[in-house]
């Protein structure tokens, strides 16, 4: 008799097809927030009254804080003016896709109630709320995809610490745990089976996957495992150990991820993989007092735009404070970046790489609509009269537009010449406060040998 069973699908082996149809979504977002909250948010860079130099929420490894002088900062935290719904509108009016935010960072402690633990935030902390919960379903209500990022490495866990072994140093990173395995398969894959049948995500972004313990077996089981629990799910790179120093892109086709994740730094140009550039607007991922090197909000604009050119996503990072407060300086430059998306997100949104450009000289910067024959080019030369554009061919007689001004605006095209675009003094006047103008043009793109 044939067996019953069904068979199991490999998700190793995913056909294009079936590739390209659950990337639909996060290909068209663009834009997303990743958000690290932790107990590290409470010392916030000062240990013992001292700044600890370095990322924030690397704390407790940059200022050799032994773990039970760690936990004491856990029983502390009391974000009292945590609102998840406030933090989902913020994103909103981002014009912010997704969120990507910390269930468990290296430290190794839980934002959410897991049963496999009691270093989490309902049972360590005076605050007792389930922080993953609260933000998921204020998420959903938003209309914003929830995804999770996760620590594969963990300074807490005894046996990711290799606790049973005197012998196995957790600070010499040449050192193999032998203990690994077992909080792998016992700790790990059980949490996050935890968050996925509790809070549904749509994204899964490890990180921490370049400890030795950790092998590239491990990785393609755990993503066969991820997805046989949740077919739809998004998994980032660092599932396994393909990535190549903090351009995080693969180096290697054997290596399973979805997509690719340079870390602090957009890829020099097109890639023909997916991938995300994930990037902190001061200096640290997790909250710290004394960080105020703040980029501007053009800067910002112009990355989302580069990334968006180049075919990538942009996960843009938040670390609130230990209260549970976004800090007013990110506030006010996502705010002026949703106002910038409010009249320009078309040429962002459900977008793709041209054939072959994505800039011309320093300045502009060409992007495709998906599936149409619509070509933006975002303009940072806001000084410029007259534009020459060479990598597009408007459609014979069409109109080209300013995103923002509503008047069609007078060109010329030739063979020979290219696009040349004039542009009104009282456009000008109109987008003054922008960072960068949008073009509008149907046509082709232009390919000169
Ligand atoms: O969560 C944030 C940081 O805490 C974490 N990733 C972001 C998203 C992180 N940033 N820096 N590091 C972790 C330090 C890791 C540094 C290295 Fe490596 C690991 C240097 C060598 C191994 C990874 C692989 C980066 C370069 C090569």
């Amino acid at each position: 008799m044939a067996s019953e069973e069904i068979a199991k699908v490999d998700y190793l082996k995913e056909s294009d097809k079936d590739f390209d149809a659950r990337m639909k979504w996060w290909r068209d977002a663009k834009f997303g927030m990743f958000i690290h909250w932790g107990v590290y948010s409470v010392p916030a860079g000062i240990y013992n009254g001292e700044e600890v130099k370095g990322i924030g929420e690397w704390i407790m490894e940059k200022g050799k804080i032994p773990v039970e002088e760690y936990e004491k900062f856990a029983k502390k935290f009391n974000p009292v003016d945590f609102d998840a719904r406030e933090w989902a509108k913020i994103m909103k009016q981002a014009g912010m896709k997704y969120v990507i935010i910390t269930s468990k960072h290296h430290d190794g402690f839980a934002l959410w109630d897991s049963k496999y633990s009691e270093y989490d935030m309902v049972d360590y902390t005076p605050f007792k709320r389930d922080i993953l919960k609260e933000l998921s379903a204020a998420c959903k209500e938003e209309g914003i995809s929830f995804g999770m990022y996760h620590s594969i490495m963990d300074w807490h866990h005894p046996q990711a610490q290799g606790k049973k072994y005197p012998k196995y140093n957790s600070l010499d990173s040449t050192l193999i745990n032998p203990e690994f395995p077992e909080y792998v398969e016992h700790y790990m894959k059980p949490q996050l089976k935890e968050l996925i049948e509790n809070y549904d995500p749509e994204v899964l972004w490890f990180d921490g996957e370049w400890i030795p313990a950790y092998t590239h077996e491990m990785g393609l089981d755990l993503y066969q495992y991820l997805r046989e629990l949740k077919p739809s799910l998004i998994i980032n790179n660092r599932v396994d150990k393909g990535r190549q120093g903090y351009q995080g892109m693969n180096s290697d086709d054997k290596y399973i991820g979805d997509f690719g994740t340079p870390e602090q730094e957009i890829l020099a140009g097109t890639a023909d993989v997916d991938w995300e550039s994930c990037m902190t607007m001061n200096d640290t991922w997790g909250f710290k007092t004394n960080d105020h090197n703040w980029k501007d909000a053009e800067v910002l604009i112009f990355n989302l735009v580069d990334v968006a050119a180049k075919g990538g996503n942009y996960l843009l990072n938040v670390g609130p404070t230990a209260e549970g407060i976004i800090p007013v300086p990110s506030v006010e430059r996502l705010q002026k970046m949703g106002d910038w998306l409010k009249i320009n997100g078309e040429a962002i949104y459900e977008t793709e790489k041209l054939d072959r450009n994505y800039k011309e000289g320093e300045n502009f910067r060409y992007i495709k609509k998906k599936e149409e024959s619509i070509y933006y080019v975002a303009s940072f030369d806001n000084t410029a009269e007259n534009i020459k554009l060479n990598y597009v061919k408007p459609a014979k007689d069409s109109e080209i537009m300013l995103l923002g001004y509503n008047k069609p605006i007078a060109y010329t095209f030739s063979d020979i010449d290219g696009l040349s675009i004039e542009l009104p003094k009282e456009a000008k006047i109109n987008l003054a406060e922008s960072s960068a103008w949008v073009f509008k043009i149907i046509g082709e793109e232009r390919i000169i040998e």
